[in-house]
């Protein structure tokens, strides 16, 4: 476990150390824009089973990381391991993406779910983790990470994917209560799962709250920001062995609350491409560091309009340390992947002290 780290770039950007130069990672840097992973996914048969077997995990996790020069590596999962080991009958059904065949419905469906095990239930993720950590010998950080009980919530009452959110909507507003309850177990299975990947490995943490943005303000404090609040105060990042888990949030669409997610005592705060980084660095200070935020899309471009749009997101978060470079949200499936060495490459090139 106590191999070294041979680039700690990132750690140190989230400590909000001084670094040679910025760190880069991609959120979704393996997954279907790659050839290779389409490769061992349709050798693994299924999604789900891509996740369960630890040695596919490990050589999808690694894939990008032989491409180009990236600062961290995440754990290959998902955010709904643990709807799927609350017995909801996760599905991903092609071009629907993923389907549960048992949504939470009523009050008294939330009563019955039961906190996942992370030996039973989840055990594969965390083995996962631990081959993953031995594979990168020490390399780079491995990310591990989790929805948030907002996002999770989303899936899990609204069956799938959802583009009006009605279902969960409809809790909140005519039973608050159950809807608290639901984000609770959620909050505890999350802490729980956390600390086990923390046990199995992982050197640093990121909560995805890719729903939290379709809250109003108020709504947002109290059933996404309220649950995070009780992550980050409940996951053990003061290791043992002396050594510090830096935990990251992101809600997307949340770059209005970027400082309240500051306030909540989180290592770094990600941002999407629709809040302006340079008025969210001088406002949040030196509390945080900061993580993002260039449009996905800017990787259809050009090599030229590609370097000069990341230049624009270093120049934004500026010199300051405490920055991590990342797209504002995942890797689109179409992007061609020479162009995500002409990204990283420039990351690199264009903040080199
Ligand atoms: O067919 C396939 O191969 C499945 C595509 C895929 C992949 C590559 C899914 C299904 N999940 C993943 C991996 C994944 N998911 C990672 C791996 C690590 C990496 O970044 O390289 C991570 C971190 C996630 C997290 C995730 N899953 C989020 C949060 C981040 C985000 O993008 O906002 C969400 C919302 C999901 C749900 C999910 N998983 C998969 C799909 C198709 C969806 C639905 C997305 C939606 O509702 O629009």
């Amino acid at each position: 476990m106590a191999t070294e780290l041979k680039n700690d770039r990132y750690l140190k950007a989230l400590a909000r150390k001084p670094v040679d130069c910025t760190p880069v990672w991609i959120m979704r840097q393996a997954g279907r824009y790659l050839p290779e992973y389409r490769e061992t996914r349709a050798r693994a048969g299924s999604f789900m089973e891509l996740c369960r077997s630890a040695e596919l995990a490990c050589e999808v996790t690694l894939q990008p990381l032989e491409r180009y020069d990236l600062d961290a590596a995440i754990l290959f999962s998902d955010i709904l391991t643990i709807p799927d080991a609350m017995d909801l009958g996760l599905k991903f059904v092609p071009g629907q993406g993923p389907v549960f065949e048992r949504p939470v419905k009523t009050h008294a469906d939330i009563k019955a779910i039961k906190r996942p095990d992370m030996i039973s239930d989840l055990g594969y993720v965390m083995n996962a983790v631990s081959t993953i950590r031995k594979a990168l010998n020490g390399r780079v950080p491995l990310i591990g990470f989790t929805g948030s009980p907002w996002t999770l919530a989303t899936y899990m009452v609204e069956g799938g994917t959802t583009k009006d959110f009605a279902k969960v909507k409809g809790l909140v507003y005519s039973d608050p209560k159950a809807a608290h309850l639901l984000l609770d177990i959620l909050a505890d299975s999350v802490i729980d799962y956390l600390n086990a990947q923390i046990e199995a490995g992982a050197q640093s943490l990121m909560v995805f709250d890719t729903w939290g943005g379709v809250l109003a303000p108020h709504d947002y404090r109290e059933f996404s920001l309220r649950y995070m609040q009780k992550i980050v105060d409940g996951v053990k990042r003061d290791r043992e062995d002396g050594s510090y888990i830096p935990v990251v949030l992101f809600t997307k669409g949340g770059g209005q609350w970027a400082p309240l997610l500051a306030d909540t005592g989180a290592d770094g705060v990600g941002i999407d491409w629709t809040a302006d980084a340079a008025v969210l660095r001088a406002e949040l200070g030196d509390k945080v560091a900061m993580q993002g935020n260039l449009d996905p899309s800017v990787l259809y471009a050009p090599d030229e309009v590609i370097r000069r749009e990341v230049k624009r997101v270093l120049d934004a978060f500026g010199p300051k340390p405490g920055h991590v470079f990342n797209l504002g949200h995942g890797i689109h499936q179409y992007v061609d992947p020479a162009k995500v060495k002409v990204l990283v490459d420039a990351v690199h090139e264009l903040s080199r002290n």
